[in-house]
């Protein structure tokens, strides 16, 4: 079974597990995180299958910068636009799952 075949967030994207979808367009999915970390916690993936932040900037830094322009928006709906935008990378900075996502924190007012 190849890396994408087995990944959740692949599988989320296409509908076989079920999310609560925040956005969708052709390249990109916003759903709320199981797990909130916020009043309004969401993640955006690539649809395409890439394993993390680093490897989708060198490989396609028009869909990063796309993820930055979907968190402004969802923070623009959820809170004038204010947000955190978090992309844990590598198993020690605490990715667990190995889809490139951004975290948006956002909905209220953040801890530091
Ligand atoms: P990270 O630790 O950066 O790899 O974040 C993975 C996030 O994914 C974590 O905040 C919890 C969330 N998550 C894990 N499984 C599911 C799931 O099945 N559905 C949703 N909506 N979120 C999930």
């Amino acid at each position: 079974m190849s890396e994408a075949e087995d990944c959740l967030f692949c599988k989320i994207v296409a509908g076989q597990i079920p999310s609560i979808k925040v956005y969708e367009d052709d390249t990109t999915y916003a759903f709320k995180d199981i797990n909130p970390k916020a009043k309004v916690h969401v993640l955006i993936v690539p649809k395409n299958h890439v394993a993390n932040v680093g490897e989708l900037a060198r490989t396609d830094p028009a869909q990063l910068a796309h993820i930055v322009e979907v968190a402004q928006s969802i923070a623009d709906k959820e809170f004038h636009g204010e947000y955190r935008l978090v992309f844990n990378t590598g198993r020690d900075a605490g990715q667990t799952v190995f889809h490139a996502h951004a975290h948006v924190l956002t909905g209220e007012v953040l801890d530091e």
